[in-house]
């Protein structure tokens, strides 16, 4: 995980945008949100899951993979629905699986996105009523962790989706179901967000 402020230029949302003003832990917690490592090789990882999940009172789960060859022909429409700006009435927890993506959410004041990079082992915690979009990242089979001079070299996991590619376990409380809710003059009024926005001032 690595959290950034957004650039906020115009172009493909899937590249990373980047800033040199990087966002702490701490500062994303005054925000609400938590981040919580669970890697995949360590074999007691699902535990720490599973106990998180108990301890928050959830019950069911899912999975989901967004990437073009998993969704076809909806996949581009998924892709700009996830981007809008919304909030939901209920946490949001992600553990991600495999790939990459990011999350952006609202700083406090509303006027700065800060960017939130995950990859396979990170888990985030949505509070209710934070305002948020999700991406893809453009390609994670990328040169970030290959050394210098063999950026020719592409290793290719056996199986994987290369690419625009994303693999993550949704937790719900309840039956799995997603509901956004897109930013909007009634999102200002609901209760959920009024009650976020009142947490935040204290
Ligand atoms: C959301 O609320 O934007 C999502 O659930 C995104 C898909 S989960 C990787
Ligand atoms: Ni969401």
């Amino acid at each position: 995980m690595k959290a950034y402020y957004y650039d906020n230029v115009e172009g493909d949302p899937r590249l990373p945008h980047i800033t040199p003003d990087g966002v702490s832990v701490d500062h994303l917690a005054t925000l609400g949100l938590l981040h919580a490592r669970f890697p995949l090789e360590e074999s007691n990882s699902i535990d720490g899951v599973n106990k998180l999940a108990s301890d928050r009172h959830y019950s069911h789960r899912d999975e989901i993979t967004v990437s073009p060859s998993a969704m076809g022909a909806v996949y581009e429409d998924k892709i700009k629905n996830f981007f809008a700006e919304h909030m939901h009435e209920d946490e949001e927890i992600r553990y991600i699986l495999g790939g990459a993506g990011y999350f952006d959410i609202r700083e406090k004041g509303d006027d700065n996105w800060i960017r939130i990079r995950v990859e396979e082992g990170d888990l985030l915690v949505l509070p209710p009523g934070i305002y948020h979009r999700f991406t893809v990242d453009e390609d994670n089979v990328s040169s970030r962790s290959m050394p210098v001079g063999c950026s020719l070299l592409v290793v290719f996991k056996e199986g994987a989706d290369v690419g625009q590619y994303i693999k993550a376990m949704r937790l719900f409380k309840d039956e799995p179901k997603w509901t956004p809710l897109n930013r909007g003059q009634e999102t200002e009024q609901n209760s959920f967000r009024k009650e976020y926005v009142h947490q935040r001032q204290q």
